[in-house]
């Protein structure tokens, strides 16, 4: 079912679980040429989280900041594995289904979380467009989702992110604070012990 969870973001419960086998199979392929590693935040402090992209821009970070590049800078520079395009599909429906027809993203960031991995409140500002929405995949194991407001010290609602639940965040939602709690420990039938969360962009 769907579920509001803001003023233009919507939480689409299951959305992915029709086409599960398809799915995983082509972010095997993705992962298998670009794998996940881990990056160090600007202030040099690994991030629990493993990473990797796909499509035309990948997200990054290191000691020199936060961005996107069209490079992967473990594999020597080398183009970003193409986003598959049923990623891309089921993106670009769900974000219809949440009043943004138009959505063709040019990134897709896959971030791994072993049990006790975390993602601390932050808001995504390395994008050019904010008017552009961002969809996320939640894959695996469940996680508690903090959805804040503008400013840091607000209040974050919480909502559970469960394997094959897909959300739009859009609009005035876009620059709200956000983060992940510490993954329980678990196994997950298909995944086993891991969450994985894709989020589809317009970076550039
Ligand atoms: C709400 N990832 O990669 S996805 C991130 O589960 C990130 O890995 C989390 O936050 C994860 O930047 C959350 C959901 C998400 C992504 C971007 C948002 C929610 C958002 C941007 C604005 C508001
Ligand atoms: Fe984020």
């Amino acid at each position: 079912w769907n579920e509001p969870i803001g003023d233009a973001s919507l939480l689409l419960h299951g959305f992915v679980l029709a086409q599960e086998e398809a799915l995983l199979a082509a972010l095997r392929g993705v992962i298998a040429e670009a794998p996940f590693r881990k990056m160090q935040t600007p202030g040099g402090r690994p991030m629990s989280v493993a990473t990797t992209s796909c499509g035309r821009l990948g997200w990054m970070t290191d000691r020199r900041g936060y961005r996107y590049v069209t490079g992967d800078p473990l594999r020597g520079q080398a183009p970003w594995p193409v986003m598959p395009p049923l990623l891309a599909d089921l993106a670009g429906q769900a974000a219809a289904l949440a009043g943004f027809p138009a959505f063709c993203p040019d990134s897709c960031l896959i971030n791994r979380y072993v049990p006790g991995a975390k993602m601390s409140l932050h808001q995504d500002k390395d994008e050019a467009d904010f008017s552009q929405p961002i969809v996320s995949v939640s894959l695996g194991l469940p996680a508690v989702f903090q959805f804040g407001g503008l400013a840091r010290s607000d209040t974050p609602q919480r909502y559970l992110l469960t394997h094959g639940d897909v959300v739009v965040w859009g609009g005035p939602d876009r620059l709200r604070f956000h983060g992940v709690l510490p993954v329980r420990p678990g196994e997950h039938p298909r995944m086993g012990a891991q969450r994985i969360n894709l989020t589809f962009r317009v970076a550039g």
